[in-house]
């Protein structure tokens, strides 16, 4: 609760698509506001570092391999409960099982190609924060 930053990537399908600024004004309209942003192209070993928690997962392979066949755009927000009201702007995992109106509902192509990441949890957050930006790439607004 209270103010949080979240990472939320813009996945390789929907950068592909041309849909990546759509996405991002999703959060921006919701009222979070944009820390830091950019543009990488995973290798496999830092998705695979990314994913961790799931390499036990019989996806981990498909899913490292998803994350590197094109630029992703990772970006840290932040704002009022900005962890789980992320989620919900995303929604469910499938896009098939996804609210109306949520960005994988509508962006959304599988389960795996599913346009957008964001941290599951505080904990979650700690991890993945760093794991793209440096302190001094996030600004303070
Ligand atoms: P989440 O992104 O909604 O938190 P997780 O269960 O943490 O979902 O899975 C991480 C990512 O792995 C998903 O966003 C999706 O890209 C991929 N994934 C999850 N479940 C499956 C599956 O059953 N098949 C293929 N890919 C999956
Ligand atoms: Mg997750």
């Amino acid at each position: 609760m209270g103010i949080e930053r979240t990472l939320v990537i813009v996945k390789p399908d929907a950068v592909a698509k041309g849909v990546a600024g759509k996405i991002i004004s999703r959060f921006e309209e919701a009222g979070l506001r944009i820390l830091a942003a950019k543009l990488v192209h995973l290798t496999h070993e830092q998705a695979a570092g990314f994913y961790i928690v799931h390499r036990e997962r019989p996806f981990y392979r498909s899913l490292c391999a998803f994350m590197t066949q094109g630029p992703c755009i990772p970006t840290v927000l932040e704002g009022d409960n900005a962890i789980s009201r992320v989620r919900d702007l995303m929604g469910a995992t499938d896009p098939a099982q996804a609210a109306p109106g949520t960005i994988r509902r509508e962006f959304a192509a599988s389960i795996e190609a599913n346009a957008v990441h964001g941290s599951d949890s505080p904990e979650s957050a700690a991890f993945e924060i760093p794991y793209f930006f440096d302190a001094l790439e996030i600004s303070a607004r």
